[in-house]
């Protein structure tokens, strides 16, 4: 195959050409060579770190109707198809060669068979359109942490979100010098359009190919199939990582402020709607990232970096009252991609805006009135639950500057948090690394709620939040996670929080600002200023510690009795979640970590022996005593 970039030369658009030649890297003009070969596109735009490439391509958005423009300037409104609206995980594949198994958690499928698909449906498929060649890069760049990616797609939406969340990464390709190969091949092709909404959604796939770190994406818009540098990426990093010895996880990275001008950074991993941007964004902290992380050893220190600079965040019961900087910036004249909203007059609503919505208008199923109901009789909500808004992060004024600092930030505190109704208390800290890492980490579950599809109530696994997203099987990922944490000068604390206990009568336990409380005790501890009481599952803050917190930060009597109720040890749900998890490590994962489950075993025993002196419900101030121990 003629693989020479110059055959095509007439499909570019004026510069563009000249601009790739200017790299002069033969991989990348390859790679670029041979999807405009296969693809077929009638024009070429390529997008460099220069401002007028990327206002270029926010043009195109509005010219070819993929954004709408709203009222206020820099908005617009974009549309997926109604069956279009969250990743699709039953069609998104690993490509494997022959006799190799990945692990029985990960969607596979061999890789020629794939591979002969997925081009079959890339074939001419841009005929009459444009492709944007975009440059970007993953974290900060000119650091440690900088992975350049080249993004191909016909998608101007796709283009333009990536402008908004990513960094430009042109000029760090050009460091990288003329024989580099290790960048990140992304291809997306939107398929045929019917109303700017791609038609074949039942040829939608996406398709990773890890040993050529490459990942092919057709028929859909909806973002996390297909801004390749945000969950696709994702998967390609995390492969990475574990042959080079870091981590790429599903984590926020946030600044925590303690005493006069102290700030503490932490992480935290949470499964979607556990409250991870919630957190992110409390009111006093700073926010560096709210989804995507990587964490490097440097020095012999945790330091960590925000892979994007943006937020693809959920829209849904987003309002003045709960999200005031959020509401801020969503009204702010900067640039806003507001997706799956309704649209009426040039202005977005969604469900939960505490607005009174309009009786019609157009959302991501089409015109949209009060009272329609879906083809089962159902009434189809003002917005999609999983519409969602685009920023940078930048545009919000709780926004950290360390977000662009190359060499990141120093993380001393690493949170798991589930939704769990029933078992573990508010707040805890992990005995050490390996403790929290497998029995917070490698445990975390999430119940599905009202607003997720299925039956509420139902505890999902999701180890590390990051179960969608591994490439690498599930007991070596653990295990990484775990040699990562040796030979550190500074070992981050592990927490595990919980925001969604509830009470005998099904009572919330702890208040939407309580979140708060927590996070400010772990930036006490981790700084040493507050000691804590030792349970069989990890140690829970002294009461008299919270009850001066809830006083300065929340105006709140903090009474013991509700201390008691949230800080109960419930030794039978803690032991049936034991349980699952060895029912998941020993029958569904293949080769999980021996520490893992001794890890558990021996969590088992602390909880039995207590259980014996104390009951099946224990007041945890008991356990300030050596009592328990006996
Ligand atoms: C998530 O679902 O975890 C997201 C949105 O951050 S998506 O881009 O769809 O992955
Ligand atoms: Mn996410």
């Amino acid at each position: 195959m003629n693989s020479d970039i110059a055959q095509y030369k007439g499909k570019f658009r004026k510069g563009s050409y000249e601009a790739l030649k200017k790299l002069n890297n033969k991989s990348v003009e390859g790679f670029i060579s041979e999807f405009i070969g296969l693809c077929d596109p009638s024009y070429v735009f390529v997008r460099t770190d220069d401002p007028s490439t990327a206002r270029y391509i926010r043009e195109k958005a509005l010219e070819t109707g993929e954004e709408i423009p709203l009222k206020i300037k820099g908005h617009t409104c974009h549309f997926d198809g109604p069956g279009d609206q969250a990743r699709d995980k039953a069609r998104t594949k690993y490509l494997v060669g022959k006799g190799v198994s990945l692990d029985p958690h990960l969607n596979t499928i061999d890789r020629d068979e794939g591979l002969d698909e997925i081009r079959g449906y890339l074939k001419g498929i841009m005929k009459g359109r444009e492709l944007y060649v975009c440059f970007f890069c993953l974290g900060p760049t000119g650091s440690a942490f900088s992975l350049p990616a080249v993004q191909l797609t016909d998608s101007s939406y796709v283009a333009h979100s990536e402008d908004i969340l990513y960094r430009s990464g042109y000029e760090e390709l050009v460091r990288r010098g003329p024989e580099f190969t290790g960048f990140f091949k992304l291809i997306h092709s939107e398929g045929a359009l019917e109303e700017n909404v791609s038609r074949d959604t039942e040829k939608r796939r996406v398709y990773i190919d890890l040993k050529e770190e490459t990942v092919l994406s057709v028929n859909t818009q909806y973002g996390g199939n297909t801004i390749g540098l945000k969950k696709l990426s994702m998967r390609l990093a995390i492969y990475k990582a574990s042959k080079e010895g870091w981590l790429t996880e599903h984590m926020l990275v946030m600044g925590v402020y303690g005493q006069g001008s102290r700030v503490n950074y932490f992480a935290g991993a949470f499964p979607s709607a556990c409250g991870k941007t919630s957190t992110a964004m409390l009111e006093g902290e700073s926010i560096v990232g709210d989804d995507i992380a990587y964490l490097r050893k440097i020095d012999g220190f945790v330091k960590a970096v925000n892979v994007e600079r943006g937020i693809f965040g959920i829209i849904r019961d987003v309002n003045p009252e709960d999200d005031p900087l959020i509401w801020k910036a969503l009204n702010a004249p900067k640039e806003v991609i507001f997706s799956n909203v309704l649209m009426q007059s040039g202005i977005p609503y969604w469900q939960g805006d505490n607005r009174k919505a309009p009786d019609e208008g157009r959302n991501y199923q089409g015109e949209w009135h009060k009272g329609k109901t879906d083809t089962e009789g159902n009434p189809l909500p003002v917005s999609h639950p999983n519409a969602r808004y685009t920023i940078r992060l930048r545009e919000l004024a709780n926004c950290d500057e360390a977000l662009e600092k190359p060499e990141g930030v120093q993380i001393k505190g690493i949170i798991y948090g589930g939704r769990d109704s029933d078992t573990s208390v508010p707040v805890q800290q992990a005995f050490g690394w390996n403790h929290g890492i497998l029995t917070m980490g490698s445990t975390l579950e999430s119940e599905t709620t009202s607003a997720t599809l299925g039956k509420a109530g139902v505890r999902k696994f999701n180890l590390m939040s990051n179960l969608d997203f591994l490439s690498i099987p599930l007991g070596r990922y653990i295990e990484n996670i775990m040699d990562f944490g040796k030979g550190l000068k500074e070992i981050p604390a592990i927490f595990g929080v919980n925001y969604f206990l509830k009470g005998g009568n099904g009572r919330y336990l702890t208040g939407m600002h309580d979140k708060r409380i927590w996070i400010k005790w772990m930036e006490l501890r981790v700084s040493g200023e507050v000691s804590c009481i030792e349970t069989p599952t990890g140690c829970i803050p002294l009461y008299e510690d919270l009850k001066r917190l809830f006083a300065v930060i929340l105006n709140k009597d903090y009474r013991r009795d509700e201390y008691e109720e949230q800080f109960t040890l419930r030794i039978p749900e803690n032991l049936a979640k034991i349980e699952r998890m060895f029912k998941i490590y020993t029958e569904e994962v293949k080769n999980a970590p021996k520490t893992l489950l001794k890890e558990l075993e021996d969590q088992r025993s602390r909880l039995l022996k207590v259980r014996k002196v104390h009951g099946d419900y224990v007041n945890t101030g008991l356990l300030q005593s050596a009592e328990y121990k006996k």
